[in-house]
């Protein structure tokens, strides 16, 4: 009996990285705005992603020099929380405030959890409008589900309709006993800007919850114009994570290899001719087309910690998977601020999902199979509106 391994590549852009700073390292809203929104960030980050990544590559290859923290890998089981991102709540009822209004902007049961987002203008009727200072929103998702996130959007700034206040989540599985999974506060939300109107995203994980309905309280001052309550679930899968190093392009070798770097897992195609994988990765593994169907398949796999690698050539058609975990920079500097002094503005760069991917690189084998997903390969690209990108693999 054929037996399947799912197995998944996920490309988080590279906002996730700053993300990470806040402890937000699953939080991918989908959405234009957001990657608009991000790539500001991306250019104001180039010169400090320059100066970690090559720390990072200081850290891989000579241990003497810094002095690695213990990291304390999770167990390969942990490997099924990983996320398969999958949007759940479309076409979901869901419940509303009263103060619901008597014209365009009237809630109409459906809009909300129709998958479709409304743009950063606030006169789109994509929005629904509710004259409130607080108020919740329940959706029934139908079934429970083992979460992943859940993120939901308001504007302000126009017509009088004041900025909002925070989003608290929660989870039943009943609908009477709820399990707060935290507040995202408007400060803290991801925003973006349309002649006069914001747009605040708010989103938050919930990997380790599971339940049927969720609860977005929202506390504003006088409107709550509120758009699509989307609830993401996964499928338990192992997964490799990527960060798109400029926000929408995978990484290749001679394109831009300075930002190839610390707390990063990264995909290079052969888009380059004669480009090789490098040798300062921690681990790395190499995908070939497979000759009978549509997937690839592994044909080798380094995982010496901290050695300089061999220099590999990116198979024609096929890619290669690079993964080097971050250092906690602040947590490190504190310690000892002396030894750490060079590294006093540097921001944390660890997150689970490359811990993760630098552990599990170490279990793959050399023939399994992967199929690309969300990832354009042969262009060089990720899907824009998702912020996991994925690979979904079978073995036969
Ligand atoms: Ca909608």
């Amino acid at each position: 009996m054929k037996k399947t391994i799912a197995f998944v590549l996920t490309v988080l852009l590279l906002f996730s990285i700053s993300s990470c700073v806040t402890g937000n390292t699953s939080s991918g809203v989908p959405g234009n705005s957001v990657i608009e929104q991000n790539s500001s960030d991306l250019k104001d980050d180039s010169n400090e992603s320059e100066i970690i990544s090559d720390e990072s590559h200081d850290v891989s290859n000579d241990e003497s020099s810094i002095d690695l923290p213990e990291k304390n890998y999770p167990e390969l089981e942990s490997f099924e929380k990983s996320a398969l991102k999958t949007l759940v709540s479309v076409g979901c009822s869901y419940t509303t405030p009263e103060n619901n209004r008597n014209d365009i902007w009237r809630d109409d049961g459906i809009r909300l959890t129709d998958g479709v987002q409304a743009p950063s203008n606030g006169a789109n009727d994509k929005y629904s409008g509710f004259q409130a200072d607080s108020g919740d929103f329940i959706v029934d998702l139908g079934n429970e589900y083992s979460l992943c996130a859940i993120s939901t959007a308001m504007c302000a700034g126009m017509w009088g309709i004041e900025k909002p206040v925070s989003v608290t989540f929660s989870v039943s599985s009943d609908g009477e006993s709820w399990n707060d999974v935290g507040t995202v506060s408007t400060d803290d939300a991801k925003h973006s800007s349309y002649e006069g109107w914001t747009r605040y995203e708010y989103t938050i994980d919930c990997s380790h919850f599971e339940g049927r309905f969720i609860k977005y309280s929202i506390i504003s001052v006088n409107f709550i114009w509120i758009d699509e309550l989307s609830v993401y679930s996964r499928q338990d899968v192992h997964a490799l994570f990527v960060n798109a190093i400029d926000g929408i392009t995978m990484y290749c070798e001679g394109n831009n290899p300075s930002l190839g770097g610390e707390g990063q897992g990264a995909i290079r195609t052969d888009m380059f001719a004669g480009a090789t994988a490098g040798t300062t990765w921690c681990r790395i593994a190499v995908f070939e087309p497979s000759l009978t169907d549509d997937e690839y398949v592994i044909t080798a796999i380094y995982i010496d910690d901290g050695n300089p690698k061999p220099e590999i050539v990116v198979p024609f058609e096929g890619f290669v998977y690079m993964v080097n975990t971050g250092n906690d920079w602040p947590a490190l500097y504190a310690s000892d601020p002396g030894k750490y002094s060079y590294a006093k503005n540097y921001t944390d760069y660890t997150s689970d999902e490359i811990d993760l991917s630098f552990e599990l690189i170490a279990s793959l084998e050399v023939g399994t199979h992967v199929i690309l997903h969300e990832i354009n390969l042969v262009y060089g690209t990720l899907v824009e509106n998702f912020g996991s990108c994925l690979i979904i693999v079978t073995d036969d």
